[in-house]
């Protein structure tokens, strides 16, 4: 379906997961307001982000939005099957990486979107069928989420495969015809590839509680009961003037399934844009589960729905009524992310259990100003490699910057880090705040995240703030 059809369908569209750390990212104090929206959102333990298109990067406007305004990134295009494996076998990841690199030096995390899609696959994979099709799908799955192994907090694994319409059965396609079970091939092949990763289910036009959210839900229970490696569930969120009454509900139902839910393609049409970007917003506040919003563009002008200015920015890049109504949802009530950054990293590792204590003490009495800080770590360790997610914590004072140190054992090389600088990859490394969480109040806590390879026994992290 085009993608106007798909609008005037008041179809909806979906999101991914995160990586696991990512679950806990960043929780600053309850008391200050953001001011920007990945700043707000990470006072609520979120992450808010764009889709971004790497043909924009030299955009003045554009970077200055998206370095001021977001946490996260997601390639609109750049990472789908015709980009990355135009020829079988042969692999182009230039503008991907272009937004992988822009991401990493900026603390921001990378939704990966999409490893597999009906749509946008390359003309050598249309024409492809049966085994054939599916070990060439496996192997772009292997490839492009190994090659990207540590840097991507979520991959959206599939995309889009259930259908419209009152079945809640799957879509028909050249993937769904290799047999029934190509979806959890995907995700056992990602998490095989990519063990940090949190890996998503992401749809359109399940908003709501209807016959496609509820085929989705059951596919994500049976997933679950069967030990699939399924992480998270996308709800695009492509709104038109309104969304339906059960969307708290309907993110609730799937968090209560024991994955996390994130809005992935939010934009909203019409009218009453500003309220109903308050209102998507609040609902995501409202569920412990629901991560992050990402916003599907920066400006009206970048948007795939043209002259329908949907997005939180006008085409000079001001601030529009829908910006401020978002601001403000992010300030005000709503839960903090209570989900560990992850229940188990891979809920299947692939190889060996994680065999250290989920979490150290802290190590060292506060220092560094009148209340100082400590740092405690929490390690998802598999086989090769793991996540750590480092919480610090502000004594009896608050503290407007802090810097944490660990020492990596011999063998560990960090490879991707959200929500802090870095001084190194290995050995010791000093890992100081982002602009948006230095600042903690008293007596409460941020966190960070890093993954790695080797061990992350004895990281003995200490915390001195500023
Ligand atoms: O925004 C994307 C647009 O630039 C592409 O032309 C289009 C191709 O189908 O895909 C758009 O992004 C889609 C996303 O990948 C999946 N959900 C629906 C999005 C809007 O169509």
């Amino acid at each position: 379906m085009t993608p106007t059809k798909r609008v005037r369908a008041g179809l909806a569209l979906t999101g991914a997961g995160a990586i696991a750390a990512c679950l806990a990212m960043v929780m600053a104090s309850a008391a200050s307001a953001g001011t920007t929206l990945g700043g707000a959102a990470a006072e609520k333990g979120r992450y808010f982000g764009a889709a971004i298109a790497a043909g924009k990067l030299g955009d003045n406007t554009y970077v200055t939005i998206l370095n001021r305004e977001f946490n996260s990134v997601t390639p609109e295009n750049e990472m789908k099957w015709a980009s990355t494996e135009p020829t079988q076998g042969t692999f182009t990841f230039g503008n991907a990486d272009r937004i992988v690199n822009h991401a990493a030096g900026r603390g921001m995390m990378v939704r990966g979107h999409t490893l597999l899609w009906h749509a946008q696959q390359p003309g050598w994979a249309e024409g492809m069928s049966g085994t054939a099709l599916r070990n060439a799908a496996m192997n772009h799955v292997t490839r492009v989420a190994t090659y990207y192994r540590g840097k991507i907090h979520t991959w959206d694994v599939v995309n889009e495969a259930f259908a419209d319409g009152g079945g809640g059965g799957r879509r028909d396609s050249n993937l769904q015809r290799t047999g029934n079970d190509w979806i959890e091939v995907a995700f056992r092949t990602a998490r095989a590839a990519d063990p940090g990763a949190r890996l998503c289910y992401n749809d359109y036009n399940t908003d709501g509680v209807n016959a496609k959210s509820t085929g989705i839900y059951n596919m994500v229970r049976d997933f679950k009961s069967r030990g699939v490696p399924i992480d998270c569930v996308g709800f695009q969120s492509h709104l038109t003037n309104s969304v339906p009454g059960d969307y708290q509900a309907n993110l609730q139902r799937f968090a209560d399934l024991g994955v996390d839910v994130q809005i992935t393609e939010l934009d909203i049409a019409g009218a009453n844009q500003a309220a109903v970007y308050g209102t998507v917003t609040r609902a995501c506040l409202a569920v412990a589960r629901c991560t992050g919003i990402t916003v599907w563009g920066i400006r009206d002008s970048d948007s795939w729905r043209t002259g329908q200015n949907p997005l939180l920015f006008d085409g000079s890049g001001n601030k529009k009524a829908a910006y401020t109504a978002t601001l403000d949802a992010l300030n005000g009530g709503g839960t903090t992310v209570t989900t560990p950054p992850t229940s188990g990293p891979p809920t299947t590792p692939p190889t060996t259990p994680p065999t250290t204590p989920p979490t150290t003490p802290p190590t060292t009495p506060p220092t560094g100003g009148p209340g100082g800080c400590t740092a405690t770590v929490t390690l998802n360790q598999w086989n090769g490699g793991f996540v750590a997610t480092v919480r610090v914590t502000a004594g009896s004072s608050a503290i407007n910057g802090w810097r944490v140190t660990t020492t990596l054992p011999s063998g560990a090389t960090v490879s991707n880090a959200w929500s802090a600088n870095r001084s190194a990859s290995s050995g010791t490394v000093q890992w100081t705040n982002v602009d948006y969480n230095g600042r903690v109040a008293a007596g409460q806590s941020t966190e960070f995240g890093f993954q790695s390879s080797g061990t992350g026994a004895g990281l003995a992290p200490t915390c001195t703030a500023s």
